[in-house]
């Protein structure tokens, strides 16, 4: 058995680029070690750049995203009891797209299926050899010209790239809900305070996603439904504004860390998304950075140049690395922290709010910087 292009995982990485190469008519195999239906369910990011929003229109698997996605044009900063709107569209004229990766996954998927291409899910990827192309899985050897490593933080592909570790730990994680409730915003607040980060997005006018700091090795059953409303109220109150409440239909906990493993390349092995790096969620990169990556690898694999693709990535990587380190630790409560950092933090979140060359910055990095 052989194939053009191997590609493990049926994350956002892996199925962007199955997408990206047929349409390019390239032959690829896409092995998934879960089920469609747990792929399909797996509530995670919901912000997409504007950049990605094209990328998916352009590849013909945008007319859902267009159809029940959520523009927005901006975000809300709230800090020291104040909530300031930040004008995206207004400061650099681009905005973003709220609509869930359970959602994009689903469209690549349907449009998978629908092209009649090999995707074998609850089929586990066991090893890769970088150097002879070969992937090996429960039941058989696929040959490959190139293999791509799109198993995520926790799949094979990672261990087989000799790298340089680049790593960050942050002593706090997410508790997130989603909530069959309509948003109580208009676009998404991050807000700063004494009790610890907070933000609340959503995944649709009747569905909010919901989000409190708390310890990075929080138990959530100690996080009944009425003490995370509770806490969600305490840290987004706002004088005239009320935070309406609903049934809650998923919880969990979400560690942070940052992680870059360099290079992203070994032999015929190209790692793309969380499997070559790892953002905390608060400047909302993961995703977009995961479909930027396969992006370069379907141009490289077409045109040539395959021997650039660490390094043309590696830019952008470490652009989104440090704006998502500079939003975690400018919001979030730092366990050990003394009141001298809190003061640089909120001195930070007032510049933001009062200088349009700092708000335009963040603008920037948020909807995705051009060119890095
Ligand atoms: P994924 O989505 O993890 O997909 C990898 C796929 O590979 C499969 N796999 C294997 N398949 C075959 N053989 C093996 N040996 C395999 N091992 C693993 C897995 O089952 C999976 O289907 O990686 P990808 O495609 O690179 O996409 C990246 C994004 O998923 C990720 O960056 C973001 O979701 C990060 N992230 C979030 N980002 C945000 O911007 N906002 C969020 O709110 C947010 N929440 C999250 C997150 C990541 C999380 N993880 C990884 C723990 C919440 C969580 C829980
Ligand atoms: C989400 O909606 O899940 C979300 C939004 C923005 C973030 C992180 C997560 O920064």
């Amino acid at each position: 058995m052989r194939t053009q292009v191997g590609i493990v995982g049926a994350g956002p990485a892996g199925l962007t680029l199955g997408r990206l190469l047929e349409l390019q008519g390239i032959e690829t195999v896409i092995f998934e070690a879960r089920s469609r239906e747990y792929c399909e369910h797996r509530i995670r990011a919901g912000v997409l750049e504007q950049r990605v929003a094209d990328l998916l229109r352009e590849a013909g698997v945008g007319a859902r995203m267009d159809a029940e996605g959520i523009p927005h044009g901006g975000i809300h900063l709230q800090f020291a009891g104040e909530r300031h709107h930040l004008d995206f569209e207004e400061l650099i004229g681009r905005g973003i797209m709220i609509y869930g990766q359970t959602e994009v996954v689903k469209d690549l998927t349907a449009a998978r299926l629908e092209s009649g291409l090999p995707i074998h899910f609850e089929t586990p990827v066991e090893s890769v050899d970088p150097e002879t192309g070969v992937i090996r899985y429960a039941g058989g050897e696929l040959e490959c010209d190139v293999i791509a490593g799109c198993d995520g933080f926790h799949g094979v592909c990672r261990g087989a790239v000799p790298a340089r570790m680049f790593e960050r730990e942050y002593p706090f994680g997410w508790l997130g809900i989603l909530a069959q409730v309509a948003p109580s915003m208009d676009e998404l607040v991050y807000a700063h305070h004494e009790r610890g980060f907070a933000l609340l997005s959503l995944r649709s006018p009747q569905l909010s996603r919901y989000y409190v700091q708390v310890a990075h090795d929080e138990d959530v059953a100690h996080w009944p439904d009425e003490r995370v409303w509770d806490e969600l109220r305490a840290r987004t109150a706002l004088d005239g504004w009320e935070l309406h409440d609903g049934p809650v239909l998923e919880k969990g906990v979400t560690g942070m860390r940052s992680y870059v493993g360099e290079p992203m390349q070994h032999g015929r092995l190209y790692l793309a998304g969380d499997a070559a790096h790892i953002v905390p969620p608060t400047g909302a990169k993961g995703l977009n950075l995961a479909v930027n990556d396969v992006r370069i690898l379907a141009e490289a694999i077409v045109d040539g140049g395959l021997e650039h693709y660490s390094g043309q990535c590696l830019r952008r990587v470490w652009r989104a690395e440090h704006f998502s380190w500079w939003m975690t630790t400018m919001l979030h409560r730092l366990p050990g922290g003394d009141p001298f950092d809190e003061q640089l933090q909120l001195s930070q979140l007032r510049y933001l709010t009062t200088s349009e060359t700092a708000a335009r910055s963040l603008a920037g990095n948020y909807t995705g910087i051009e060119t890095v």
